[in-house]
């Protein structure tokens, strides 16, 4: 069983997760009318994968004995100045996400809800992970500049992030029905 709190921190998680979800599809389709399309592939992948983060909780809240809710979205940002400026939303937007999922280990931790500690234990990985690469991402671009042919080496470099192993809309084509 989870604690009222815990459970109601793991909903919050999910909404966060969700936002997470639909600010980066929002990002994958400002890129691709902007003819970035490599870093279209890359944002769209990174919103189904926030997705399966957002799937995860649900089944964890389930599993213990809670109920998961379809959380209400927020409009996610849509315009964007340029290509810094989206991987800058990026980068801030993984840190705010690690700050959540922090403050999730600090509260289980406190309750001595073990098992839940150990279920967050994978979000603490990913969060490591997201924000090393949105760093990353941002030094590489801030580096290469957009003079010149910036702009199309920029879009070839975040391609290369693209997680190749989990499908998406995108690797698995478009227009094949459901
Ligand atoms: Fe959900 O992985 Fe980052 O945000």
């Amino acid at each position: 069983m989870l604690s009222k709190k815990i459970e109601k921190l793991l909903q919050e998680q999910i909404e966060v997760e969700s936002n997470s979800s639909y600010g980066y599809l929002a990002a994958a389709s400002w890129c691709e009318v902007n003819g970035l399309e490599g870093a279209a592939a890359f944002f769209y992948n990174q919103s189904d994968e926030e997705r399966i983060h957002m799937l995860k909780l649900f089944k964890y809240i389930n599993e213990k004995g809670g109920h998961a809710l379809v959380p209400v979205n927020k409009a996610p940002k849509a315009d964007f100045k340029n290509i810094i400026d989206l991987i800058k939303y990026f980068h801030n937007s993984e840190k705010s996400v690690s700050s959540s999922v922090n403050k999730l280990v600090y509260v289980a931790n406190h309750e001595q809800d073990y098992t839940t500690l150990n279920f967050l234990q994978w979000y603490v990985t990913e969060q490591h992970e997201e924000e090393t690469l949105a760093r990353l991402l941002l030094d590489k671009i801030k580096l290469i500049g957009m003079e010149a042919n910036g702009l199309y080496l920029i879009d070839n470099e975040i391609a290369k992030h693209v997680n190749k192993k989990k499908p998406t809309a995108i690797t698995m084509g478009g227009g094949e029905g459901g």
